[in-house]
Parts: C-alpha cells; sequence; structure tokens
C-alpha cells in the first residue's frame, strides 16, 4: 500500500490531521492500535479554545459541536471558602466551548468514514522506519497478516505512549519533564453540573474541579495521591470528598449520582524537542504532556496539527518552507502553554511537601489575582487560548 502522509494514531490529532488534509488534497491512512470503541471509551478534555473550535469547522465536523457545545463567557476561582468569577469574555473578548474530546473524537471519526477515508482500526506491531531517508515506511499486522504502508512523510499522532517519538534515536532528541506529586480522581456522571461554569477549587484538603460536558452531565475531578486506585473510591466516598472541598453553599446544590466512569490521570508536564525527524513529525501528546489543570492538552495537539496541515499542504502545492519551520512554530506555542499549566497547577494543588510558605504564596497569588484587573486578563487570555503566531 502506498500514500502520501502515514498517521500513526486515531486520537483527536491524527484525525483532525487526517480530515484536514484529506481537504486540501493530500492523500493519507491512519493505523490506530486500538478499536474506534476504546478510544471512544477514554474519557479526557472538556475546554475548546476558539482556535480549535475555528479548525474543527475548517475541517467540516463543527456542526454537532455548535449544536450542542456550551459556550462559555467566564471561570471561577475557588479560594478559602469564596468564588471568584473571571470574565472572560470581558477581559479578552473571547470565550471557550465546552464539548467533550470523545464527542470531537466521535465527531472526526464520522467525518473520516463518511468519506470512505483509509483507517485502519487495531493495527498491531505498528514500526516506522527510514523517515531519515526519502523513502518512509510502516509496518504494521492486521489480523495476523503482515502489511508495509510506504509513504512520504509519517505523522506520529500517537500520543504519549507512541511508537514513534520512542523511535528516534536517543542522540536526536532533547525531553523536558516534571512529575507532579499527585493525580486527578475524575468521575463522570449523568447529574446536572453544580454551576453554569467551570469551577477550580484551591482547598487545602487539595484541588477540586467542577466542570460538565452537557446541562445533565458533569465531570467532576478531586486531587488525589498517586498511591490511590480508582476502584478503591466509592462514589459516595467520592462524593463526600468534593463537597468537603467546596464552599457550603455549593455543596449544598451539588446533585450526586452513579458515576458511569472513574479513572485517576497521573500529572505531568512534558515537551520532546524538536518535534521533526527527517520525515516523521511528532504532533499531540507525541509530542508534548501538560497538567490539564490549563484545560490545553487537547488544544495544543489541535494547533500542532495547523502548523502540520498548512507545512504539508504548502508542500505538496510546491512551497516547502511552512513545513521547515513547523517544529519551532509548534514549541514556541507549546512552551507557553506549559508555563501556563504549570503556573495553574502550583497555585491550585495541595503540594504534600510544600510546607507553610509555599500555601502562604498560593494565598498571596490567588488574593492579589483576584484584586487585580492585570493579573485577571493574563490568566484569562492563556485560558481562552492565545492567538496562533
Ligand atoms: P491521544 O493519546 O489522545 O491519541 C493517541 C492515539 O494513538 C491513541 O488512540 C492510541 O491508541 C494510539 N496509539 C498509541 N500508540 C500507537 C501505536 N504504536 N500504533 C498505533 N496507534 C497508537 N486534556 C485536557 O485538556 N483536559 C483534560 O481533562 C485531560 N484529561 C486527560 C486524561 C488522561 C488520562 C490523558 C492521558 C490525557 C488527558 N488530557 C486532557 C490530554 C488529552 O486530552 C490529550 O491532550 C489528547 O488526547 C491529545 O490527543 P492525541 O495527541 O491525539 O493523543
Ligand atoms: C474536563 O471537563 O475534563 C476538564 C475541564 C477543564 C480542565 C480539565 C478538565 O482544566
Amino acid at each position: 500500500m502506498k500514500t502520501q502522509v502515514a498517521i500513526i494514531g486515531a486520537g483527536p490529532s491524527g484525525l483532525l490531521l487526517g480530515q484536514l488534509l484529506s481537504r486540501a488534497g493530500v492523500a493519507n491512512v491512519v493505523l490506530e492500535q486500538r478499536s474506534a470503541d476504546y478510544v471512544l471509551g477514554r474519557i479526557r478534555a472538556g475546554v475548546l479554545e476558539q482556535v480549535t473550535v475555528d479548525l474543527l469547522d475548517e475541517a467540516g465536523v463543527g456542526a454537532r459541536m455548535h449544536a450542542e457545545g456550551l459556550p462559555h463567557d467566564g471561570v471561577e476561582l475557588c479560594f478559602d471558602g469564596q468564588r471568584h468569577r473571571i470574565d472572560l469574555l470581558g477581559l479578552t473578548g473571547k470565550r471557550v466551548m465546552v464539548y467533550g474530546q470523545t464527542e470531537v473524537t466521535r465527531d472526526l471519526m464520522a467525518a473520516r468514514a463518511e468519506a470512505a477515508l483509509p483507517t485502519v482500526y487495531e493495527a498491531e506491531n505498528v514500526s516506522v522506519h527510514g523517515f531519515d531517508g526519502d523513502r518512509p515506511v510502516v509496518r504494521y499486522t492486521k489480523d495476523g497478516a503482515a502489511h508495509e504502508l510506504q509513504c512520504e512523510f509519517i505523522a506520529g499522532c500517537d500520543g504519549f505512549h507512541g511508537v514513534c517519538r520512542a523511535s528516534v534515536p536517543a542522540e536526536a532528541i532533547a525531553l523536558h519533564e516534571k512529575v507532579y506529586p499527585f493525580g486527578w480522581l475524575g468521575v463522570l456522571a449523568d447529574v446536572p453540573p453544580v454551576n453554569h461554569e467551570l469551577i477550580y477549587v484551591n482547598h487545602e484538603r487539595g484541588f477540586a474541579l467542577c466542570s460538565q460536558r452537557s446541562r445533565t452531565r458533569s465531570r467532576y475531578y478531586v486531587q488525589c495521591s498517586l498511591d490511590d486506585n480508582a476502584e478503591d473510591w466509592s462514589d459516595a466516598a467520592f462524593w463526600n470528598e468534593l463537597k468537603r472541598r467546596l464552599p457550603e453553599a455549593t455543596a449544598a446544590g451539588l446533585v450526586t449520582g452513579p458515576s458511569i466512569e472513574k479513572s485517576i490521570a497521573p500529572l505531568r508536564s512534558f515537551v520532546a524537542e524538536p518535534l521533526r525527524f527527517g520525515r516523521l513529525f511528532l504532533a499531540g501528546d507525541a509530542g508534548h504532556i501538560v497538567p490539564p489543570t490549563g484545560a490545553k492538552g487537547l488544544n495544543l495537539a489541535a494547533t500542532d496539527v495547523a502548523y502540520l496541515w498548512q507545512g504539508l499542504a504548502d508542500h505538496y502545492r510546491g512551497n516547502g518552507t511552512a513545513l521547515a519551520h513547523y517544529s519551532a512554530r509548534a514549541l514556541a506555542r507549546i512552551w507557553k502553554a506549559e508555563r501556563f499549566s504549570w503556573s495553574m497547577t502550583t497555585l491550585m494543588h495541595r503540594f504534600p511537601d510544600g510546607g507553610s510558605f509555599a500555601r502562604k504564596m498560593q494565598q498571596a497569588e490567588l488574593a492579589y489575582l483576584v484584586s487585580s484587573p492585570a493579573a485577571m486578563t493574563a490568566l484569562a487570555e492563556n485560558y481562552v487560548g492565545l492567538p496562533m503566531d
């Protein structure tokens, strides 16, 4: 089999890239190790920046997002039992869209299937070769049969644990990482959200987040120990802990119910540099990870894809300069999002060995933040998403 671009991974990065490239007339094949249902079963991001909304529209998959998504004009920070609203729209002129990553992925999968674009789910033993030359090759097995895909470029959209970054020689790549000493225990439940906008909570028992997927489906998180297992947390224990981290009046309005998903996500900051290795490109979680506190993971993946799509489309139109700048352009935006996500994580979480001074710094930072229009504007412009260069 032959194609122009082999895309490894059918998460939001791989599917969005495939959709944009196909609309630009660039042939591509998506290879995914899991089944489509498995990919859809992973509950992840919930907040889209306007840049991501625009990209999904550009990809022709924005209709259901506009029909079912929830535009949010503000977000709340809660500390010392008080809730403070950050007026995103008033401070920046922009809002965010609450629309789950699962739905984004579902819309992209449906568009790809409708266009009958070549996609191999449950591709096993995927390996990438020859990307330092002019004739890259991807090998995989499917239903026990060995296959070889000859291509001109490989897009590594295979996430943090994928094969593409792992196939780059150690001496050719620099890795930057910070692992946080806690995780997020997340619960999805078909109960109405406690508030019409998101609430990020700094509490001495730990961080909490009140998010949502629709007016009838909520997503909540509490900071937990890395020693915890999701199955050790009963629904009742989760709801009680969340209530203890919310102001009394807010907790009184919390509607609880059976969890339909419960999982623990570890938190890390991670960047690989560069993001190009000959004819292999890394995009999305394959190249970087952010702690979800800034709601940047999925949005960074989308802007990586935008830069890569522009570069590849230009290449096939006979102009290779944009492709040559992919890594530098993407990394410039990635590092700004890494900084914001790190700063929000440092501000909002309980650090086990942080000590009293670190706690006092958090309280001073929060008190200053909600008293300063300049500080709130700085947070808001990062949260809604910085403009693409
Ligand atoms: P993904 O990891 O989504 O997709 C990569 C795909 O490649 C997967 O389907 C995988 O099966 C496939 N793959 C891997 N190896 C392969 C191989 N060898 N061959 C073929 N296919 C292979 N972001 C937020 O903004 N908010 C959140 O709350 C949030 N929560 C998260 C919770 C968890 C547990 C994780 C892991 C991430 C979370 N994120 C969150 C970030 C998340 O949304 C990512 O940014 C987003 O999934 C990035 O999309 P992709 O780059 O497509 O990577
Ligand atoms: C979510 O809804 O899953 C979500 C929202 C905002 C975040 C992280 C996760 O910062």
